[in-house]
């Protein structure tokens, strides 16, 4: 069986068209992972027991992703040593500024390195986690470089339309 390296955590069903964008990355990556719900004030009993289980289960990181009074990244960050990446998922009223400021003004000594509001900070977190792996795997680093230099190629393809 395929060790799971990276455990994807979200309030809701509903933060899955965001946080699928961390495990496509994941899954680009080949790197093995878990995605599940975890909420905190509706399972705080099971967010408890995940945050606790985590470094037993041989975690590397946890993407965990939440919208509004987000308290999930904080309260995993609590409850383990596993490093937490935090993204801040679109909420109806606040458009996740809410979300981006309760996950990102953790109080010094607990961390949780925090992404962009979104799809972007999903993709980014999860790359964030290739890119901490690749420091030790070789074989991840060259895949890092190849796709950076995509991203390059792409851009400089970039065409503008022209002015009337
Ligand atoms: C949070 O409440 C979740 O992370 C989600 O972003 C938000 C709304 O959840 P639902 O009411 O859509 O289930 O816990």
């Amino acid at each position: 069986m395929t060790e799971v390296k990276v455990g994807i955590v979200m309030g809701s069903s509903s933060d899955w068209p965001v946080m699928q964008h961390a495990a496509q990355v994941l899954s680009d990556f080949g790197i093995p992972f878990e995605a599940k719900v975890v909420s905190a004030h509706r399972m705080p009993v099971d967010m408890v027991e995940y945050g606790q289980q985590a470094s037993a289960k041989g975690y590397h990181a946890i993407i965990a992703g939440a919208g509004g009074a987000a308290h999930l990244p904080g309260m995993l960050a609590a409850l383990t040593e596993v490093p937490v990446f935090g993204v801040p998922v679109p909420s109806r009223y606040l458009k996740g500024e809410d979300s981006l400021l309760s996950i990102v003004q953790m109080p010094k000594g607990v961390p949780v390195a925090t992404f962009a509001i979104g799809e972007a900070g999903a993709a980014n977190a999860a790359l964030h986690v290739v890119a901490n792996l690749a420091v030790h795997d070789a074989a991840l680093k060259t895949k890092l470089k190849a796709f950076r230099a995509q991203q390059t190629e792409n851009a400089r393809a970039m065409h503008l339309p022209a002015v009337e």
